[in-house]
């Protein structure tokens, strides 16, 4: 814990709006922010980033994480006494808050007793999350989204697991696509490891090891003010771990530290595609979370609006 509470002390948003606040680096989306994020529409072309949410998503039932289980509570029910009149289906789906496309809520992961901004781990409860929930968040995460491709940078289809993602390689990948992430942004990463179940079907590879952000890169996100960064994988951070004695990191340090949501399992593939087809690696980014109260997690579907 010792390299985890160094780094914290040089990057802890703790107090910085305020000592009731629970949004963290959404903080930073200001209507400025927006303004700017929507001047990048120009053809009105919309990509979505997330997985299906299907009962073959890629969970393989570790941790008590399931895919989704999808029934019909209702089926082509008669409304009227016309059996040619409307009829109606509903529906009913069961599933994880985190089983696949997501986003963290700033009482996700805490260490030390307290979760960001100091508020106590004691709120952290059997009936959710009384301070920091997903549902803090419902205003929504739209900003200016900025796509860097680490794997196009490194002239590959995806990034091998273990690869750790370093500063100097998301500058890099800034330069090479002459953009620079500002503050509010929210930062996608694209490694091409989705790719490990998009194509090849392999759901323990996907979700077992991936590349990612090292530790060195917290305090980057910290110095660029990102409003929330969201990668192709499904820990947003590099698994293995850089050091085993130290256990998720980025998570820790984001999330408990920053006020940092992370968003995973976003599916990169076609955007990047049409980035590297246009030039053009910013875009209107929409993302807000299902505002369910005291989760600690919400499935979205963010879409990208170029
Ligand atoms: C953990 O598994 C702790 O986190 P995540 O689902 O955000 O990767």
């Amino acid at each position: 814990m010792d390299v985890i509470r160094d780094i914290a002390r040089r990057v802890s948003n703790w107090g910085r709006w305020g000592s009731a606040d629970e949004r963290g680096t959404v903080n930073f989306i200001t209507p400025e922010v927006i303004r700017r994020a929507a001047a990048c529409v120009k053809r009105g072309a919309v990509f979505s980033l997330a997985l299906p949410f299907a009962g073959d998503g890629p969970q393989f039932g570790q941790g008590g994480r399931i895919n989704p289980v999808h029934l019909m509570t209702s089926l082509q029910n008669q409304l009227g006494a016309d059996p040619e009149g409307p009829r109606y289906s509903d529906d009913v789906i069961m599933m994880p808050l985190q089983c696949a496309t997501q986003w963290d809520s700033l009482a996700h992961v805490h260490y030390g007793g307290q979760l960001y901004n100091g508020h106590p781990a004691s709120t952290l409860t059997a009936a959710g999350a009384a301070r920091n929930g997903i549902d803090k968040m419902a205003a929504g995460i739209v900003s200016r989204g900025v796509l860097l491709d680490l794997a196009r940078v490194h002239g590959v289809e995806r990034l091998q697991p273990g690869h750790v993602i370093s500063p100097a390689a998301l500058e890099a990948a800034e330069q090479a696509q002459g953009v620079r992430v500002e503050s509010g942004d929210v930062l996608l990463v694209r490694t091409g490891h989705i790719r490990a179940f998009t194509v090849d079907h392999d759901r323990i590879a996907y979700m077992k090891q991936m590349p990612g952000l090292g530790i060195a890169c917290v305090e980057w996100l910290h110095a660029r003010e990102v409003a929330a960064v969201a990668s192709d994988t499904n820990m947003v951070e590099v698994f293995p771990l850089e050091d085993p004695a130290v256990m998720l990191p980025v998570h820790a340090l984001c999330i408990r530290d920053m006020g940092l949501t992370l968003g995973e399992m976003f599916d990169l593939e076609a955007l990047a595609s049409d980035c590297a087809r246009d030039g053009e690696w910013t875009f209107l980014f929409n993302a807000p979370p299902l505002p369910v109260t005291g989760g600690v997690g919400s499935p979205i579907n963010p879409l990208a609006v170029k």
